[in-house]
This record gives structure tokens, sequence and C-alpha cells, in this order.
């Protein structure tokens, strides 16, 4: 073979070489996936959370004792109903073993989420442990109870000893610093009666002509406030000047027996009460009742985006307050309309 043809043969030879190593220099499939694809697959895909829709809420409310209880109610049915959640609903008739039975219910229908307003603060350690052993968060609603805080996600609601203080601060007013006051407890042992009564005392605590002669539990209820009432009566007669009461339908029931008795409500016996609903601007607006201060039972749209947030895992404060204010007469006639409860 010439020579020129060897060289020809040489360099076609290197030149077919050369390209075939770029070739085989080009990477295999890499062994792993780049880091960034790796990392997507560690995160749960969007998919995974829940919806509304997908939400299973077992909730066991108190019973349907007032006005109050009964605009909470229905915030939390007609909030399900708008926003398309599956809501097992149970009313205890004020009975806290009705309320656990129904927290075993849900549990055992593996529910995603329980919403509770405990009627007294202390019996719930058992029954919220066997919830979070069956990996079922709680929500604390309306009321708190006495459990170690990892028995609960989170609790909404309202700050009972400063609805409390304020009452005094209006009581102070009313009474214009001076008076014997009688005093409508709510329901014995439950959150919103320990700090009502704590708050109202923080409060006078340093108003030396101010007194609380007697207190006594009327439950929440009209029935019962006006049964107390009758009975304050009975024992102080004209040396009342005012009632306290734990909520708006205590007062309401109270104002029955003061006018039976033959006194006026709001003038002969001054009234502070709390819960703001419109049975009191109406009893405000008759000149029976000298303040409310509100306690906000409109709760649902707040639960399920805490009930949402709680079962997609997501970080949520340990207490979300309510906002809430504090109404007189002067200004009843005109908020009245705007009331939703
Ligand atoms: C307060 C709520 C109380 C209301 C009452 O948040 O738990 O229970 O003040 C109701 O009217 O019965």
């Amino acid at each position: 073979m010439k020579l020129s043809k060897v060289l020809l043969f040489i360099v076609a030879l290197t030149t077919i070489l050369s390209v075939i190593g770029c070739g085989a220099a080009a990477p295999a499939a890499p062994a792993e996936a780049p880091k960034e694809e790796a990392k997507a697959e560690a995160q749960p895909a969007s998919s995974d959370k829940k919806t509304y829709e997908d939400l299973v809420v077992g909730y066991a409310q108190i019973g349907a004792e007032s006005e109050w209880r009964t605009a909470n109610t229905a915030s939390i049915k007609e909030e399900a109903e708008k926003l398309g959640v599956e809501l097992k609903f149970s009313d205890a008739q004020q009975k806290q073993e009705n309320q656990i039975k129904a927290i075993r219910s849900f549990i055992a229908q593996q529910v995603d989420v329980i919403g509770v307003s405990p009627v007294v603060e202390t019996g719930w350690e058992t029954v919220f442990q066997e919830a979070k052993d069956a990996g079922i968060p709680v929500i604390l609603v309306d009321r708190r109870a006495a459990v170690p805080e990892d028995l609960y996600a989170t609790y909404l609601g309202s700050d009972f000893v400063e609805e409390g203080r304020r009452a005094g601060e209006a009581m102070d007013k009313v009474l214009e610093g001076k008076g014997k006051i009688v005093e409508l407890v709510g329901t014995v042992g439950s959150a919103p009666a320990n700090d009502r009564a704590k708050g109202f005392r923080e409060y006078i605590a340093d108003k030396p002509d101010m007194e609380i002669i007697a207190s006594q539990s009327g439950d929440f209820t009209r029935a019962k406030g006006k049964e107390v009432m009758e009975a304050f009566l009975k024992s102080y007669g004209k040396d009342i000047n005012a009632l306290y009461a734990h909520n708006d339908d205590m007062a309401i029931g109270a104002i029955q027996a003061i006018e039976e008795y033959g006194l006026k409500p709001g003038e002969d016996i001054k009234i502070v009460s709390v819960d703001a609903v419109r049975g009191a601007f109406e009893a405000m607006i008759a000149g029976k009742l000298n303040c409310t201060v509100e306690c906000n039972p409109l709760l649902g749209p707040q639960f399920y985006e805490l009930a949402l947030k709680v079962v997609n895992g997501e970080e949520v404060a340990k207490w979300v307050p309510s906002e809430e204010g504090v109404y007189y007469p002067e200004e009843a006639e005109a908020l009245l309309p705007e009331r939703k409860y």
C-alpha cells in the first residue's frame, strides 16, 4: 500500500475513533436524578392536601340552653353547609357524659377532626387521649378544657376574664361606684362562669363601696335565672341595688322576677350581663337592662378554617381569641337591626 494511502487511512481511522470517543464520552443517564428532581419527590404533592369538601368533622355541642348557644350552633351548621364539609353534630343537653359519648363515636367513625365546646373545664383527659391515640386532632371551641396542651390542637374562644373585668367596669359606671350586688353565675365549673366571676372580682377589688352580697348559679338558662332571682329578692328585697348576670338569658329571667316582685329592672335594680344577644338589646331599648358585654358566638368560619389547617398539618396558634365589644342602652336601638344573633 502506497505511503500516501497509508497516511490517508491512518488520518481517516483517527478521525473515526475521535468521533466515537466523543460519543462514548457523552454521559449515560445520571446514576441519580438531579438534586431538584429528588427534592420534588420528598414533598407531599399539593393534591394530597385535604379541601373543605374532603373534610369530615365531628362536633360535640353542649346543648341549646341559651340564645347564645342557638346562634353558635347555627354558625357551626350553616358554615359546614356553605363549605361542603361533612358535619357529624351532637347536642349533649348540657351533660358531660353525652359529650364524651359523642367524642368516642366520632373516633369510631374515624372523622378527620373533632370540635368540642367543653360544658365544664375538668374530666376530659381520658377521652382526649383516646382521640390523640387514634390520630384525630381536637379543637376546643367557645369554652376551654383543663388538659395538657398536647391533647388539643388549638382553642378558639373568648377571654372570659376580660369579659368579667368589662362587666365590673360597666357596673362601676351604672352604680356610680356604690351598691350591693347579687350575682347569677353560669354553669358551675364551666370556663365562662369561673372566669367571668374572676374578672368581675378583679375589677371591683379596689372599689370598697361595691359589694357582692349573694352569688348563685342559674346554669345560663332563663328559667333558672328567674328562680334564683326570686330567691335573692326574698332574702334581700330592696337592699339589692344591682344584678351581675353571667349571660343575657339569666338576666332576662331575672327581669321577669324583679317585675313580678314589684320593682323596676334597670332603675330600682341596675343590671349588667354578658353575651349581647338580640334579647339583651330589646331589654336595653325597654330600659330594663343597663349594659351587655359581647361574647361572639359566630365561630363557624374561624372553626373550619382552623380545622382544615390542623388536618393539613399547618401551624396554628394555641389560642385564637374572639373580637368583642361592650354595649349600652343609648346605642341599642340603632344597633339592633344589624345584630346577627
Ligand atoms: C360563652 C358561652 C356561654 C354563653 C352562654 O362562650 O359558653 O354559654 O355566655 C352559653 O349564653 O350558654
